[in-house]
């Protein structure tokens, strides 16, 4: 029996956009999902958009008896930006406050640890129009949000998350175009980065002054970079992915600054982003109290064999190069390699590297698609996902083992939810949703997520 520490949370996480549906219901102001849905539904898989998501705004008291049954002792979701202040700075949406109290409360009743995290991709439509996180002024309307965020809830609210995987929303929108407005712009890339970095420490430098009893993190997505061979290029490759992908947040964010090569080569390929001495300080004197860490696929890169041409963008790829190793492990539905070892080797990164800060795993799991074909008796036979998660675990419980200061597991997700490029392609709850009657039924994994709460282990 793999046995975790004492008061482990057992939970799973979802965002506001994946989860609520009532896009444009009770006051919601829009936000770059409704928005790019509104112009390119095409866009999105079977054209399914984020108006009617998982309807947990509407079902929530039922949802939160569901949590309990699938052994939740803790739960992550996060607050929508636009439903909360629709213009994006400005006037509060009262039914949205009502909303979350109910909602909140609600799970909070039934003795669930609750997390909250404040932006999930979700910028309001109006503030991207006048650049989103490009634009220092929108960093001041975050930091007003989490300011109204702590005082309108912060007496039920656990534990706070300033972002969720922010390399993603910096790399989606200005580098891959996979996120609205799909530009193609580096440098507006790096000043994306470096302000959402401020916004997190301005929101944690809000919410010191609230003296709450609740503490506040940031998610990232990490993985070690892993190289293709001991080569010095792709060593060289791996070293830069690794400051490009993870340490561009958890350096500042932990060590209150950034890695000396990372601004050199910023610098050198003239991307430096606007900031001034205020802004490190405000970085420098506002870090997290704990971390929480996304994690479904390693990194792995090589050598980029070819030279940069003078006039070439300066993408990420001329750096490292995507290294698809023969033979992998691979969740065939999302195109990601399997490989659970990795979180063995993020917990000793965080014990050695990062002072051993108290961190938990905030997303891990599989989306696999058509699951209706393991459906026997009324129930998903999802036994694929149940491995899936003990061989994570498995490690997680070497990286603890081995000191590291890990309080947490949190799946992705609890009711199958909406994917930001996917729709309802690939499932990862522990509970089925039918789309067409809106019924939950909860999987096998989810009974046997219950059972793996209460014995702390399996
Ligand atoms: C993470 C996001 C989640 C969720 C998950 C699964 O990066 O934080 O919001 O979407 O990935 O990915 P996908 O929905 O693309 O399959």
């Amino acid at each position: 029996m793999i046995q975790f520490p004492k008061n482990f949370y057992w939970g799973s996480a979802t965002s506001a956009t994946q989860s609520e549906g009532a896009a444009h219901k009770d006051g919601k102001g829009e936000s770059i999902w409704d928005l790019w849905y509104r112009k390119e539904p095409y866009k999105f898989y079977n054209k399914i958009g984020p108006e009617d998501t998982t309807k947990i705004y509407e079902n929530y008291k039922e949802d939160v008896k569901l949590l309990k049954q699938t052994g939740h002792n803790s739960f992550r979701t996060s607050i929508s930006w636009a439903r909360l202040i629709p213009e994006g700075n400005g006037e509060i949406n009262q039914k949205a406050v009502d909303f979350y109290r109910n909602y909140f409360s609600s799970i909070k009743k039934e003795g669930i640890t609750l997390f909250v995290n404040l932006f999930h991709f979700d910028m309001p439509s109006s503030l991207q129009e006048i650049g989103g996180w490009t634009n220092k002024d929108v960093v001041e309307y975050y930091a007003n949000y989490a300011d109204k965020a702590f005082e309108l809830f912060g007496d039920i609210v656990d534990r706070w998350f300033t972002f969720n995987e922010p390399i993603v929303h910096v790399e989606e929108q200005y580098l891959n175009q996979n996120h609205y407005p799909m530009e193609v712009d580096p440098k507006k890339a790096v000043q994306s980065a470096f302000n959402s970095q401020l916004a997190s420490a301005k929101a944690i430098e809000k919410f010191r002054k609230h003296n709450l009893d609740s503490k506040i993190g940031i998610v990232l997505n990490l993985t070690p970079a892993y190289p293709r061979s001991q080569n010095p290029s792709d060593l060289k490759a791996a070293r830069i992915a690794d400051l490009f992908q993870c340490k561009s947040f958890l350096d500042p964010s932990i060590h209150g600054g950034y890695p000396k090569e990372l601004v050199e080569i910023i610098s050198k390929y003239n991307l430096m982003p606007e900031y001034n001495d205020e802004e490190l300080d405000i970085i420098k004197n506002n870090r997290i109290d704990f971390l929480g860490v996304n994690y479904y696929q390693p990194l792995r890169v090589k050598e980029n064999p070819y030279e940069m041409k003078s006039d070439a963008i300066v993408m990420p790829e001329y750096f490292f190069t995507p290294y698809i190793m023969p033979g992998r492990r691979i969740n065939k539905y999302r195109g990601w390699e399997i490989y659970p070892d990795a979180v063995y080797d993020i917990a000793i990164n965080i014990r050695d590297n990062y002072n051993n800060i108290e961190w938990l795993m905030t997303e891990n799991g599989m989306g696999v698609e058509d699951e209706l074909r393991f459906k026997e008796n009324g129930q998903i036979q999802d036994d694929y996902r149940i491995e899936f998660i003990k061989e994570h675990l498995e490690f997680l419980h070497k990286g603890i083992e081995a000191g590291s200061n890990c309080v947490g597991y949190h799946l992705w997700t609890f009711i199958d939810c909406w994917s930001w490029l996917n729709a309802y392609k690939n499932r990862y709850g522990l509970v089925e949703l039918d789309l067409e009657t809106q019924e939950r039924t909860i999987k096998k994994s989810g009974n046997w997520f219950k059972e793996l709460s209460k014995n702390n282990g399996f």
